[in-house]
């Protein structure tokens, strides 16, 4: 992808996940990766697909670090809103426009940058590829948005009570032309407002 992506300090990512019938939610929701970061993605939110089954957030990934994660609780369709800070080195989770937990990284991180590369449901190992197929995104992903700003608990609940709403003062937002799908995933596009 495709539109320009700014560095960043702060980042909130929304979406409505659904899993597959008779399935839990598994694989990668949203992987940025910048040409630099050898060890692993910029961004990363992942469902892993072992046990104990947590969703895992990453910034700025290295090795060996300790991540925020969260116990998995998505098997029916949710909204969830995640909210990173590289200044607190946190990230807290929302679920259906309630606040769920805050959890810290153990390595503290600098801003994200820019100008890296985002794929919807599948990991890149590399810029745009090195996918594995047991790390594809199991799932529906609908009404993705990305600000560059922790967004308020107001407009938390107000996109989950309206389902779907005109995105503002967003940084990235899926359309059909701006994103590459991989894996087993259905996108659904904001195609007017
Ligand atoms: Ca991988």
């Amino acid at each position: 992808m495709i539109q320009n992506i700014p560095e960043i300090e702060e980042l909130s990512v929304c979406a409505w996940l659904t899993p597959l019938p008779g399935k839990r939610l598994s694989g990668a929701v949203y992987s940025y990766f910048m040409s630099e970061s050898f060890n692993g993605n910029g961004f990363l939110i992942f469902f892993n697909d072992n046990a104990p089954f947590n969703l895992e957030v990453y910034v700025n990934y290295e090795k060996r670090e300790t991540l925020p994660t969260f116990e998995n609780i998505f098997f029916y369709k949710s909204h969830i809103c995640l909210l990173v800070s590289t200044k607190n080195n946190v990230v807290s989770l929302y679920v259906n426009g309630s606040f769920v937990m805050t959890e810290g990284f153990h390595v503290d991180k600098k801003p994200i940058r820019g100008n890296g590369k985002v794929i919807l449901g599948q990991e890149q190992d590399q810029d745009e590829g090195g996918f594995q197929a047991s790390q594809a995104f199991s799932g529906t992903i609908k009404n993705l948005i990305v600000w560059d700003h922790k967004i308020s608990k107001k407009k938390i609940e107000h996109l989950y009570k309206t389902q779907c709403i005109c995105p503002q003062d967003y940084v990235m937002v899926p359309t059909q032309n701006a994103v590459k799908i991989h894996g087993n995933v259905k996108a659904n596009y904001i195609t007017q407002c």
